[in-house]
């Protein structure tokens, strides 16, 4: 038999179960359901025949088994089959939870709410749930299914009565559907905010940024390689009046390079191609890499003139089109340029072919002037200036650090192009919604720079959801006056400074062994264990490797190639370089770039010189990009969507209990359901709850007074005592509450509203 019932449950990864444990007595002498675990992990159903002493006999599919009765987790009533939120729940537990998603999900439900979080498990299959019709139904509220749309639309409707930002911060794993779900929510506001034709161009931005800022990798075929924060602005009236996006970048990566390479080899003019002497995409080092030139089911060509028709909507210009296409073409001929040693010493040179023409002409320099970066680099040496020969990998690196960086500068002026054709309501009103698309927690056997900038961004998320939910939450009770059993909450402010702390912190050290010619990853190494163990988040391991212990478990991450990603490898020669361009956005690259370093180096950056003057590292750029984004969104009022990769193979229709768990627990749903469960999430002013619902009142009060109205009408509509507590400023309720006398006062509004509008036509 394969039913093994261990009580500690194997799936278990990070050991946080008792986060997870249902306080809930279970009473085995009932005949009951309860939930037993197979030697997979897996966990399955059966009723329990007889207890005796510890051990417990139970049937599961026509089985007997006996399993000790301590490892048996109470299962819910079949009433409560697929309950659409996991607060419903008698029994919450890890069992129970999982059950619940699953029967949802073999049913094409695939969202389920955990209290104020919304869980979306990726179909991997066209689910018929988008759409007009959908829509419609969300917005009249004609349904309570849980969705993307009734996220968007809960925002919309908080936007314009608290007159207060909003975002919908969507996280999940790499395929999880982050970035379908973000356009699902943006299609919604879309439609509820549309009008002006702005929306369209918004909407629009997404096949542009998705050819350059996508790749396919092995977990998803169109990877986002950048987090994505767009604003979308609202007029007074609650129409779209414009937008604003900032990126996250992440350099990683994929299986296939970026899209819209693909998409030009294959679907460019022949105008074009001759223009920007294109190539097919065999022909090109970068793009043969990886033996993966097609996706199935995505037609390149096709994809080309739908990316250039947005560009059209959003007025980059034909000129500036033409423009990228030659960066793009540049950066491609870029990596087949080859070197021939000169020297005993392994010295190179570019090999002057027809790769090195193209490249010169389509940057617009001489091909002499292009050499030289490529072959030498200028060092300071006290006051003088010396020129070094590059080694062949010296000159390698030299040549893919210039293209990636072309890439780079091309990617960030593409969103600035957007932006300002976006930005038409700019003026900050409190009434805009941010949809953040940012790459979730990662852990992997093997853990490296990327993972670990990665995570030092879920762990930030993480605060802000933190503190959203539970800090401010307890603080509001405890303020006024509730009544309020202290609820323990994971703070993970101490993993924050074992990244943030300067100068004894991780991206402090990382930064300051970056700038040292002699640090290798091995002295990094050595420097956290020697100046970090105190940290109770921190464990230095053998070798190159360290152990960070995350909110969602520990990970640990292996140093190699940390200094090296972290260093921005590009030199002051390509920059000067570009500067001295006769194309416009080479300029507009090199000086972009230098304001960057400007910004960061003290004391003055000798341009003329050519000395290598200290650029931003890669962390540091990355932290600031992602403070910016913290920064726009702690003003907002946030919601939160979480999105679960059933199966790692894309497929429909397969559900794996242990990821998904996992994923479960990486992101806290549970620990948000018995908070909000618990608690009285909903609560208002007493003078705005007067002033909302005071019109409904049968009689007239004695007294005009905010909480004598509140009372009143919390009398009239027969709230259960249990249902709501009284605080000091506030009234707080238990879910569900509130709605029942908000569509009471929509139904007499719209009552009031008919009989004005039967009377005007009346006079008329
Ligand atoms: P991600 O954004 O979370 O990954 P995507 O949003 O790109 O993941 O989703 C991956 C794939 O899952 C999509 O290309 C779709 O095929 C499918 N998918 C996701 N959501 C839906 C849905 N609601 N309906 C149908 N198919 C869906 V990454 O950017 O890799 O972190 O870095
Ligand atoms: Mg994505």
């Amino acid at each position: 038999q394969d039913a093994v019932a261990s009580p500690s449950p194997s799936v278990s990864v990070f050991g946080n179960e008792r986060r997870w444990a249902d306080t809930t007595s279970y009473n085995t002498k009932k005949k009951l359901q309860a939930w037993f675990q197979l030697a997979n992990g897996d966990w399955e159903l059966g009723k329990i025949i007889s207890t005796s002493g510890n051990e417990s006999v139970i049937t599961s599919d026509g089985k007997v088994l006996t399993v000790k009765s301590d490892s048996l987790v109470p299962a819910n009533p079949d009433i409560l089959d697929g309950v659409e939120d996991l607060m419903q729940l008698s029994y919450l537990n890890e069992p129970s939870v999982l059950y619940d998603l699953q029967y949802r999900y073999n049913q094409d439900m695939i969202y389920t709410k955990a209290g104020p979080v919304l869980v979306a498990i990726n179909p991997f299959k066209k689910v018929p749930l988008y759409g007009n019709d959908f829509i419609e139904a969300y917005r009249n509220k004609a349904t309570e299914n849980p969705h993307v749309y009734a996220i968007a639309d809960t925002a919309i409707r908080e936007m314009i009565r608290d007159e207060v930002n909003q975002s919908i911060i969507i996280s999940g794993e790499s395929g999880a559907g982050k970035t379908e779900t973000a356009k699902i929510a943006m299609q919604y506001l879309a439609a509820l905010g549309g009008g002006s034709g702005i929306e369209y161009e918004i909407l629009k931005t997404n096949p542009i940024l998705e050819a350059f800022g996508n790749a396919k990798t092995l977990r998803n075929d169109n990877s986002s390689r950048f987090g994505k924060l767009i604003e979308i602005n609202f007029s007074e009236t609650g129409k779209i009046s414009g937008a604003r996006i900032q990126t996250l970048v992440q350099c990683m990566e994929g299986e296939r390079s970026y899209h819209i390479f693909y998409q030009l080899c294959a679907g460019a003019p022949s105008k074009l191609r001759d223009k920007l002497h294109l190539k097919s995409v065999n022909d090109y080092k970068y793009l043969r890499q990886s033996d993966c030139c097609s996706i199935d089911g995505v037609d390149d060509a096709v994809n080309f003139h739908i990316v250039k028709e947005a560009l059209d909507i959003v007025h980059v210009s034909m000129e500036d089109q033409e423009s990228v296409f030659a960066m793009l073409s540049a950066v491609l001929w870029l990596g087949n340029v080859s070197f021939t040693v000169i020297d005993s010493e392994n010295h190179v040179e570019p090999v002057a072919d027809e790769c090195l023409v193209t490249v010169a002409e389509l940057i617009g320099c001489k091909v002499e002037e292009l050499k030289l970066p490529l072959s030498t680099r200028k060092m300071r040496v006290g006051n003088d200036t010396i020129i070094q020969k590059l080694t062949l990998s010296q000159a390698m690196d030299t040549r893919d650090a210039l293209a990636k960086s072309i890439y780079a500068c091309l990617f960030e002026w593409l969103v600035e192009q957007i932006n300002k054709s976006l930005a038409v309501g700019k003026r900050r009103t409190g009434r805009s919604i941010s949809i953040l698309d940012i790459y979730g927690f990662e852990s992997f056997e093997r853990n490296s720079f990327e993972q670990f900038c990665i995570n030092y961004a879920n762990e930030r998320l993480q605060q802000h959801f933190n503190r959203h939910l539970f800090k401010l939450e307890q603080e509001e009770y405890i303020q006024d006056g509730i009544d309020w059993t202290k609820v323990d909450f994971e703070d993970n402010q101490d993993c924050l400074n074992l990244f943030e702390k300067k100068p004894l912190g991780l991206l402090s050290l990382l930064d300051e062994e970056s700038t040292f010619p002699n640090g290798t990853d091995l002295t990094f190494a050595n420097k956290l264990k020697q100046h970090l163990q105190s940290n109770s988040c921190f464990r230095g391991d053998r070798g190159k490797a360290f152990t960070v212990s995350h909110y969602a478990g520990e990970v640990t991450y292996d140093t190699t190639a940390f200094l090296e990603k972290n260093r921005d490898l590009l030199h002051m020669d390509s920059i000067q370089l570009l500067s001295s361009c006769s194309c416009h956005l080479p300029q507009i690259f090199a000086s972009n770039m230098l304001a960057q370093s400007e910004k960061s180096v003290v004391g003055p950056l000798h341009k003329a010189g050519g000395a290598d003057s200290q650029k931003l590292s890669v962390a540091t750029k990355f932290k600031g990009q992602l403070f910016q984004l913290m920064k726009r969104l702690e003003s907002t009022t946030p919601h939160f969507i979480r999105c679960i990769k059933p199966n790692n193979n894309q497929s429909p229709r397969s559900y794996n209990q242990g990821l998904v768990l996992q994923q479960l627990r990486c992101c806290g749903v549970l620990e948000v359901v018995r908070i909000s469960r618990s608690g009285f999430p909903t609560r208002m002013t007493h003078q705005k709850f007067a002033r909302r619902y005071g019109f409904l009142l049968l009689e007239n009060t004695n007294s005009q007074d905010p909480l004598s109205v509140s009372v009143a009408i919390l009398h009239q509509f027969g709230i259960l005592p249990e249902m709501y507590q009284v605080g000091y400023t506030k009234l707080f309720f238990r879910t569900g509450q509130i709605g029942m006398l908000e569509d009471t006062r929509n139904r007499t509004l719209h009552g009031v509203l008919r009989v004005q509008s039967c009377f005007r036509g009346h006079q008329a």
